[in-house]
């Protein structure tokens, strides 16, 4: 079914305030951050890679992030992004978690 690479955007019918993501990767080599915003790529041959971030609100292209990182000398690298999110327009309409309402 998702035999391009890209991002297909997902939304509800029901509730307008669902919204999900499905990244399809071209590269065998991806992660998702976790909570403190990082992520680890391991067990990658030493070679050179290009690096590029995703993020559903992310300012701007996303080639834009490339990031070249050299695994040929040594085995580890750190790469760090600081990006430029766009404003969050969702719809709130969502009822708060745990929340009770009498009418
Ligand atoms: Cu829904």
């Amino acid at each position: 079914m998702f035999d391009k690479p890209g991002v297909v955007v997902l939304g509800c019918n029901i509730h307008d305030w669902m919204i999900a993501y499905i990244y399809v990767s071209e590269s065998p080599y991806f992660a998702k951050t976790g909570p403190d915003g990082s992520a680890q790529l391991k067990d990658l041959p030493p070679r050179q890679y290009t690096v590029r971030v995703w993020h559903p609100r992310l300012q701007g292209p996303e080639d834009a992030t490339r990031q070249p990182a050299s695994l040929d000398r040594s085995p580890r690298a750190e790469l760090a992004w600081d990006l430029a999110l766009k404003p969050d327009v969702r719809v709130r309409r969502a009822p708060a978690a745990g929340s009770h309402r009498h009418y």
